[in-house]
């Protein structure tokens, strides 16, 4: 079977499942409906190829080949949720892929001396209750249970309750060190969250960009909730002496963060906001927003947030606004092994006489938390626009099977020796 042929079957069965009609972005949110069809996909496929499937305690589906306890495993896969309208590739397209390579490792006949197995990593975008890889942080003890069980969505509802609603026990959650004990690699494939392969020149044809690129490192970044608290009041009636605006604070600090960020050479984005009582004639009571920043390292991080905060609190003081700031998520620097790094680019490079690009990243990644436990790598596929948490994230198909045999080159070369 060609090694894009079951890419693509498999590409067209998950395209429809979450994906909204209007935006044509995917609400693929943990422990919702679209989440259960996703995971009934993930289940379908593993059993189709006579994988032993399985879901652990925090909610992961694992697809094995060979004995899981015999150790040493070699583990590919992503995520299959997404950010509020999502586009299609982020986190799928790292899945479908490891089932096509297998196929296409089958296709060669190769014997596996390692355990293999595909898995599918519970809420990695941390769209519903605001944590990042709630899944792979559980899996490796970067999440506590209690922290996790009081992670409550939008509407109120707690992480226990929407576990439960989908079939799942909240009480058997928590850090598994056998399972992780038992992998000796996990690589994951994943579309680029930006142009530097589209733009890298080492590609066959000068300024054609490169297909397929290793991760070298993760940019230290997190989320932080602002809470500007003023006083409601009619909008119409209200004097602006009077008033205690907490919407005019947050503007200002929106503002902060550009500057803050541009300063750094960082990156910082308010994407999400919630106002209180959020009327069109009422002077908010609580403006809510969260910031999400990134640095190449922890120094300007700190630097950038630290900031974005004093600039925040001392606009609301001068107004009369009471400021919390709340850090929600934080994922530290993360390098990759370095010589499961290498050995992918020793892999990827022996028949030809390209060099893999090696790039930074500053999206998080399952990779990222797990590769404090066990050695990880990843590889991404060109994005022709870098566009990414977007409708119009996209990826062209050669460069998805080029991404296809790439995956099955690495799986090759690490667990059929
Ligand atoms: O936010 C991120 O970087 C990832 O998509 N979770
Ligand atoms: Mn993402
Ligand atoms: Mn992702």
């Amino acid at each position: 079977m060609p090694a894009g042929s079951s890419f693509h079957s498999m590409w067209r069965e998950l395209l429809p499942i979450g994906r909204h009609p209007d935006s044509r972005g995917y609400r693929r949110f943990a422990w919702t409906g679209a989440d259960a069809e996703c995971r009934a996909w993930f289940k379908e496929q593993a059993e189709a190829r006579g994988l032993a499937y399985e879901v652990d305690r925090n909610g992961n589906q694992w697809a094995w080949l060979g004995d899981p306890g015999a150790g040493d495993a070699v583990v590919t896969g992503s995520h299959l949720d997404s950010v509020p309208d999502g586009g299609a590739f982020d986190g799928p397209l790292g899945v479908v892929s490891s089932f096509a390579a297998l196929d296409e490792l089958r296709g060669r006949g190769v014997e596996f001396s390692k355990p293999l197995a595909i898995v599918n990593f519970g809420d990695e975008e941390g769209a519903r209750f605001g944590l990042a890889c709630v899944g792979s942080r559980l899996t490796a003890g970067q999440l506590t249970v209690e922290k996790a069980h009081k992670l409550t969505d939008g509407d109120g509802i707690s992480l226990p309750r929407a576990m439960e609603a989908a079939g799942y026990d909240p009480d058997a959650i928590g850090a598994d060190p056998d399972r992780l004990g038992r992998i000796g690699a996990f690589v994951e494939l994943h579309v680029e969250q930006g142009r530097a392969l589209a733009l890298s020149d080492s590609g066959s044809a000068a300024g054609s960009g490169d297909r397929i690129g290793i991760a070298s490192a993760i940019w230290p970044h997190g989320r932080w909730r602002f809470d500007f608290r003023g006083e409601a009041n009619h909008a119409g009636t209200t004097r602006l002496v009077d008033r205690r605006d907490p919407m005019l604070s947050y503007a200002e600090t929106v503002l902060a963060a550009r500057r803050e960020a541009e300063l750094a050479g960082a990156v910082a984005t308010f994407g999400k906001i919630t106002v209180e009582p959020n009327g069109v004639n009422a002077i908010p009571s609580l403006v809510r927003g969260w910031l999400d920043s990134r640095a190449e390292d922890q120094e300007r991080l700190d630097a950038v947030v630290g900031g974005i905060e004093n600039a925040a609190r001392e606009y609301a003081a001068a107004h009369g606004i009471e400021l919390d700031v709340v850090r929600e998520s934080f994922t530290p620097v993360v390098e990759f092994d370095h010589a499961l790094r290498d050995e992918l680019a020793r892999i990827l490079g022996k028949d030809t006489d390209i060099t893999v690009p090696v790039l930074g990243t500053g999206a998080g990644h399952d990779a990222g938390i797990l590769s404090g436990s066990i050695p990880t790598a990843m590889l991404f596929v060109r994005n022709p626009t870098g566009v990414s948490h977007s409708p119009a994230e996209f990826a062209a198909e050669d460069d998805c099977v080029a991404g296809v045999l790439a995956l099955a080159d690495v799986l090759e070369g690490l667990a059929c020796r």
